[in-house]
């Protein structure tokens, strides 16, 4: 039988099949391969008797994946942050979206927490990087409509930060989805409510998938140079600037640079940009130590 993990426990998974749950274990084979099943996955497995788990047989090739958080096959990613409680944290998002260029996976940002006031700035940043920016409330439920439209038939899974309200904006979305959500207290941090990756149907077609927050992410190991193809903005001015193959960090004559000097692209995004690739141009320079 073929069927989608929707949820992985401590080597068990949930195998949905024509909306039936079948829980399984993978084979060892999986094991020995280091290749470890993901939710979002498409599988070949084999229903247990009466009782048993089932058994994952085989994983289908991945349309792509990502390690954090750890899903497989989305249509699209949507980078979460809130307009305050807590701060969203922009190079986590631009990380964010770095990881999803470079896994081939779509990605939106959506900020939450509208009822709170602000965020338009933010988005601002990331309108002009000319990605699908929605600014919502789950308290309020103000964007539900726009967000649906977005997101109908797709798989789609929310990243972010503990605490932004994956996990409620899915409640808003999936009425009777029941995920639990973390209370106020030491919300500047996030409670870590979600604790692992879930799929839940979207009435109407598609899956919505909730995620644990986190606030570390590192960005794999690959040469600095191809940080800027993750940035699609810069396009525009490749081949304008002075130097060829600049980098966009700093050199004379830079029509990125410029382009940001005149408004055109967010000049924030342009410096969290030199700050990764300073980061990446170190990890790159030690790969053989
Ligand atoms: N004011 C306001 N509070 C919200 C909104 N959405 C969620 N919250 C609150 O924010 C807190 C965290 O919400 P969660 O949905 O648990 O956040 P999460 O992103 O799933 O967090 P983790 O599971 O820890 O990653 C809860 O107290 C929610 O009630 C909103 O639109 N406005
Ligand atoms: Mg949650
Ligand atoms: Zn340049």
């Amino acid at each position: 039988m073929i069927g989608r993990i929707v949820q992985g426990i401590g080597g068990f998974y949930t195998v949905e099949c024509e909306g039936e749950p079948y829980v399984c274990k993978a084979r060892g084979r999986f094991r020995r391969e280091k290749m470890s099943p993901l939710v979002g996955d498409l599988v070949d497995f084999l229903p247990g008797a009466e009782g048993d788990e089932g058994s994952i047989e085989r994983i289908h090739p991945r349309k792509n994946a990502l390690e954090r958080p750890a899903v497989a096959n989305l249509d699209l990613l949507l980078i979460t942050m809130a307009c305050g409680k807590p701060q969203p944290d922009l190079l986590l998002a631009d990380r964010l979206l770095i990881r999803a260029r470079r896994a081939g996976m779509e990605a939106a940002v959506l900020i939450n927490k509208a009822d709170l006031g602000g965020g338009e700035d933010v988005l601002e940043q990331y309108k002009k990087s000319g990605l699908t920016t929605l600014r919502v409330s789950a308290q309020t439920g103000r964007g539900r409509e726009a967000l649906l439209r977005l997101i109908q038939g797709k798989i789609v899974g929310f990243a972010g930060q503990s605490a932004v309200g994956k996990s409620s904006l899915i409640n808003l979305l999936c009425p009777g989805a029941g995920q639990e959500t973390g209370d106020l207290s030491r919300i500047e941090r996030g409670r870590h409510t979600t604790r692992r990756a879930q799929l839940l149907p979207l009435p109407g077609g598609g899956y919505l998938m909730d995620t644990p927050g986190f606030s570390l992410l590192e960005l794999d190991l690959f040469d600095p140079e191809e940080l800027k193809a993750s940035y699609p903005e810069f396009g525009p001015y490749e081949g304008k600037c002075r130097f060829l193959g600049c980098n966009h960090i700093g050199e004379p004559g830079c029509a990125v640079r410029a382009a940001a000097d005149e408004g055109e692209l967010s000049g924030e995004r342009l410096e969290r940009y030199a700050a990764l690739y300073a980061e990446q141009r170190e990890k790159w320079g030690k790969r053989y130590g």
